[in-house]
């Protein structure tokens, strides 16, 4: 059988270095169902309530890695989010014709930042060099699809069967339409079966509003992403870097 896993959020009343949850992994089950689509909320939750947004990948970044970076911008961009987009190295030439990859810092911002979003990092270390200078933001959101990923999040968003973190940031954009616009769409709800999908709503207009987070440039990003951890679709589903 395979083991399949989720999150499962604890409710706690000390406060984790400023946000009142831990979310642990553990086996699936009916209730984990149910608490992975209350993760992506409160992930919803602390978006909306941050302004100043730095997002982060691991040190010598390829396709997965600096794609989902530059999706996640793009989509906190549109979200009227200031965004920061940090790797510790330099782009690779073969990713420069992304959206964005000129915007990338290679020195932490000197503002406060209200939120750090780390993507395609099993471990917080492997943001390269510095990285404990990071440790003191108030609100770390971990999004992987690393089974290794030590949870080093307040809040951590880890799917090891996704194929790509780009796939896990597809569904959270299309999940983010559907919270704003009060749609019952949950496409992690399908997780049991191993697979994030589920069928796009039959009606026009809420399919519509479901998409409409995903721009050309969002698309081309998530594209890469998924593209390269599947070795252009011929790698088993799995694949992990
Ligand atoms: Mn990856």
């Amino acid at each position: 059988m395979r083991n399949l896993c989720g999150l499962k959020i604890k409710y706690n009343n000390k406060k984790s270095r400023g946000i009142n949850l831990i979310h642990e992994i553990k086996e699936y089950s009916n209730v984990d169902i149910i608490d992975l689509k209350n993760s992506t909320n409160d992930i919803f939750h602390i978006i909306e309530t941050s302004k100043k947004i730095l997002i982060a990948t691991h040190e010598n970044p390829e396709g997965d890695a600096i794609s989902s970076v530059i999706a996640a911008a793009l989509f906190l961009r549109s979200l009227d989010k200031e965004v920061f987009l940090y790797n510790k190295d330099s782009i690779p030439n073969n990713l420069r014709f992304l959206p964005w990859a000129e915007k990338f810092l290679n020195e932490f911002p000197r503002e406060p930042i209200d939120l750090l979003i780390v993507v395609d990092c099993g471990e917080f270390s492997r943001i390269g060099a510095k990285f404990e200078q990071l440790s003191g933001i108030n609100r770390i959101i971990n999004i992987d699809h690393h089974f290794t990923n030590t949870r080093f999040g307040h809040l951590n968003l880890v799917i090891p069967d996704a194929s790509s973190t780009g796939e896990i940031l597809f569904y959270l954009f299309l999940s983010y339409a559907a919270y704003e616009n009060k749609i019952p769409y949950s496409p992690y709800d399908s997780f049991l079966n191993g697979r994030l999908n589920e069928p796009l709503p039959c009606d026009l207009d809420e399919r519509n509003k479901i998409l409409s987070k995903i721009n050309g440039e969002i698309a081309l990003a998530l594209y890469t992403s998924i593209l390269t951890d599947t070795g252009s679709f011929n790698l088993p589903f799995r694949k992990l870097s």
